[in-house]
């Protein structure tokens, strides 16, 4: 066995356990050449429960992609946005797998497994599927970062990936976080159903 084989699998124990921290690095690279496709490697054969997503526009459009997985003490969603136009947006996760255009309303509301209010600034939120806006820069592009404290991938009484599974919404508007129930964040722009595996 060599060791891309080995750094491969002891990536894919991290994952399973739970036991990485809440970083982006998923494997650290060691000495020798040819290590590059051992994470991605890990990532596509191991067992670990991750999700990928492509959200769309009404028209089809794709607006970028993002991957969640267990990370810590809840999930992490990471993602890439594109071809947005530049500007501040609210995106949610929200309560149903299904985005159906053109106003994407079958997606429901937020995540909220545990009955809260919306918003962050709220005294009585906040949602679990609510994440920080993000910023889309001339380049039409924006990075997603955001970690969902409490939750789980699949089991349990939050689950992203329950029976109705869960979408990743980005909105025309800015969420003022905490005006019950959307943010007053306006209408959703794309939409992308979280699929399990990447
Ligand atoms: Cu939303």
């Amino acid at each position: 066995m060599d060791r891309k084989v080995v750094t491969a699998i002891v990536s894919a124990l991290a994952l399973g356990a739970g036991v990485n921290a809440c970083s982006s690095s998923m494997a650290e690279p060691t000495s020798g050449a040819g290590q590059s496709a051992a994470p991605s490697a890990a990532m596509t054969t191991g067992t670990a429960p991750v999700a990928h997503t492509e959200l769309f526009d009404k028209d089809g459009k794709s607006k970028g992609r993002a991957v969640a997985r267990p990370m810590g003490d809840g999930v992490h969603v990471t993602g890439d946005l594109e071809n947005v136009t530049p500007g501040t947006y609210a995106i949610h996760v929200h309560t149903t797998g299904t985005c159906t255009a053109p106003d994407f309303t079958s997606a429901g509301p937020h995540w909220n497994p545990e009955g809260k209010q919306h918003g962050k600034e709220n005294p009585s939120g906040p949602h679990k599927g609510d994440l920080p806006n993000v910023t889309v820069g001339a380049d039409g592009k924006a990075k997603v970062s955001s970690h969902i404290m409490g939750v789980t991938m699949t089991g349990g009484t939050a689950a992203l990936l329950d029976a109705d599974g869960a979408a990743l919404v980005l909105h025309a508007g800015v969420d003022d976080y905490k005006s019950d129930p959307t943010g007053n964040a306006g209408g959703r722009a794309a939409c992308g159903v979280f699929k399990a595996g990447l």
